[in-house]
C-alpha cells in the first residue's frame, strides 16, 4: 500500500481568481478523515480565546491585535478554521504564542526586513499531545529545553505560522528558492536526505503567477496527519501530505538555529504557559 508519508501527494490546489490561476476548482479534493482536527478547540466566544490567549503570552492584544514590533505588523491573537460564513461554534481556533521578524543581510552591509511572523498553536491539541509530560514545569525552565521542541515537532502538534510580507520587492520566486534552501538544510537532518517529493510539490506551490505585496499574508499550517497547507491572502494554494516536511518547516522557527531565537523562546514560554493552564 501507498505510505502517504512517503509519497506526498498535493491533494488541493484551489484558484483564487485574484490570484490570476485558469485551473478548474474541481482540483479540490476532500480532506481524507484523518485529517480532521483532533481535540479541537472549539470556539465558545472570542472573549473566551482572549483570555487563553492573555493567560499564555501575558501581552494584552490591544483591539484584538499583537503588533511585531521591528516592522509595526499587526496579527489578530487568534485564528478561526472551519466553513466560511458557517456558525462560530462550530469553528475551531488557535491562538497567538509569539511573534518575530526576518531580516537578511545583502552584500554583507545592508540589512533589509523580509516578512514578520506569528506563530499560532491550537491549545487543546498541545495540551492532550504534551500536557502528561511538561504540565507543572515552569514556562521560563521549559523553554530553553530542547527536547520539549523536539517533541512539538515529533508529536505534529496542530500550529500555523503566518508569514506576513514586509520588503516590497519581494517576489514569488525568492519566496521558493529561500525556501528550497532552508528546508533541504532541515530535511537533511531530520531525515538523512536533502531533497524529496514533498519539498518538490511544496516548491512547486509557490508558482510565479502569485503577486505578493507589501502586507501580503503567507500561511502555512499543520495539520493532523502531517499535512502541510498554504495559504496565500487567505486563499488556499494546496496541501502537501509529508511529516518530514512538516516538521522541517516548523523547524525553522522552533527547531535548532531558528529564524528567530528570541521569537523561539517567546513561543516555548507561551506553550509553557497554556501548559500550566486549564481553560
Ligand atoms: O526565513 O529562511 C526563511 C524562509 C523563507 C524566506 C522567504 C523570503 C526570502 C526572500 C529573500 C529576498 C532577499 C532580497
Amino acid at each position: 500500500m501507498r505510505d502517504r508519508n512517503t509519497f506526498p501527494t498535493i491533494l488541493a490546489a484551489l484558484l483564487p481568481p485574484l490570484l490570476n490561476y485558469d485551473r478548474p476548482a474541481s482540483l479540490l479534493l476532500p480532506a481524507p478523515a484523518d485529517v480532521e482536527v483532533e481535540n479541537a478547540c472549539m470556539v465558545k466566544s472570542a472573549e473566551e480565546i482572549v483570555r487563553v490567549q492573555t493567560k499564555m503570552t501575558e501581552k494584552l492584544p490591544k483591539d484584538g491585535v499583537i503588533v511585531e514590533p521591528k516592522t509595526g505588523v499587526s496579527f489578530p491573537s487568534y485564528l478561526l478554521f472551519g466553513e466560511p460564513g458557517g456558525n462560530v461554534g462550530d469553528k475551531s481556533c488557535q491562538v497567538l504564542a509569539g511573534v518575530g521578524s526576518r531580516e537578511k543581510t545583502l552584500i554583507r552591509v545592508k540589512s533589509i526586513m523580509i516578512y514578520a511572523f506569528g506563530l499560532y498553536v491550537e491549545p487543546n491539541h498541545l495540551r492532550a499531545k504534551l500536557g502528561d509530560k511538561y504540565a507543572g514545569v515552569p514556562p521560563e525552565e521549559l523553554k530553553y529545553r530542547p527536547e520539549f521542541y523536539d517533541d512539538l515537532l515529533s508529536q505534529g502538534v496542530g500550529m500555523t505560522v503566518r508569514l506576513v510580507v514586509h520588503y516590497k520587492g519581494l517576489k514569488m520566486r525568492m519566496v521558493r528558492s529561500a525556501f528550497e534552501n532552508s528546508l533541504k538544510m532541515r530535511l537533511k537532518r531530520i531525515k538523512g536526505v536533502e531533497d524529496d517529493e514533498a519539498l518538490h510539490d511544496f516548491c512547486s506551490l509557490m508558482s510565479e503567477d502569485l503577486k505578493i505585496f507589501q502586507g501580503t499574508t503567507i500561511d502555512f499550517r499543520w495539520q493532523p496527519g502531517g499535512a502541510l497547507l498554504t495559504e496565500i491572502g487567505g486563499h488556499k494554494i494546496g496541501t502537501v501530505f509529508s511529516h518530514h516536511l512538516c516538521r522541517a518547516f516548523f523547524d525553522l522557527y522552533i527547531g535548532e538555529k531558528p529564524v528567530s531565537e528570541s521569537a523561539k523562546y517567546e513561543i516555548g514560554e507561551s506553550f509553557g504557559r497554556l501548559l500550566t493552564t486549564n481553560d
